[in-house]
């Protein structure tokens, strides 16, 4: 068999090609061959699609909030806000007992997780008479899940932010719900600002990256 048959190649730059083709085939076969000595190929971290699933969760926009309430004070207000004029002020006197509702529809998605600011202060001495529980509920408003708790002995004076997964009610209209009680003596302010509920969708792309390796 003639060996150009086996090596095309060898064939292409036998034959009576010009003298620069065969050198620029030469250069093109040699820079292919160190590609991978050139470029360190990696994948990327996938990137998540997220959308908030509870508008209004700074309280600039008091829809979307049912408030419910011992006492006859404005428990959304502008009193201390951590982002733009308003927050929910909750309790702040003696035997307070507010709820804060929020009903929100959670898209069908591969991740969901709540986030609030919160913020106490406290004539209390650490206590822990006077609390902020955070909930799940359903659509009914049945607890379902305890997600936060915030006490009279909690840190003071200082805007804090938690999280809670609520994935196990991805599909599910729910309700999320703020509850703050006192005692009867030494008032506690509970104040929660930019809640949000993100629903995240894992996309299946991968990104590679070609990466030059370079040398000190
Ligand atoms: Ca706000
Ligand atoms: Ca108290």
């Amino acid at each position: 068999m003639d060996s150009s048959a086996r090596f095309p190649l060898r064939g292409f730059l036998r034959r009576s090609r010009p003298a620069w083709v065969r050198w620029a085939a030469v250069l093109a076969l040699v820079m292919l061959l160190a590609l991978p000595g050139l470029f360190l190929v990696a994948p990327a971290a996938r990137a998540d699609l997220c959308s908030n699933a509870l508008p209004n969760g700074g309280f600039e926009n008091p829809d979307g909030w049912a408030v419910q309430s011992a006492g006859s004070y404005a428990v959304i207000s502008d009193f201390w806000a951590r982002s733009g004029q308003y927050s929910a002020y909750l309790a702040g006197v003696d035997n307070a007992s507010d709820r804060l509702t929020a009903t929100v529809s959670l898209p069908q998605v591969d991740s969901i997780t709540l986030s609030f600011w919160w913020l106490m202060q406290t004539e209390e001495s650490g206590t822990g008479s006077d609390g902020l529980t955070v909930q799940v509920a359903d659509a009914n408003g049945n607890p379902l899940q305890v997600l936060a708790t915030v006490s009279d002995a909690s840190v003071s004076g200082v805007w804090q932010q938690a999280s809670a997964d609520l994935t196990a009610y991805a599909g599910q209209t729910v309700q999320i719900q703020f509850l703050a009680q006192t005692d009867d003596t030494l008032s506690t302010d509970f104040y929660v600002d930019d809640v949000e509920a993100s629903a995240c969708t894992a996309t299946d792309e991968t990104f590679w990256l070609f990466l030059p390796i370079t040398r000190r």
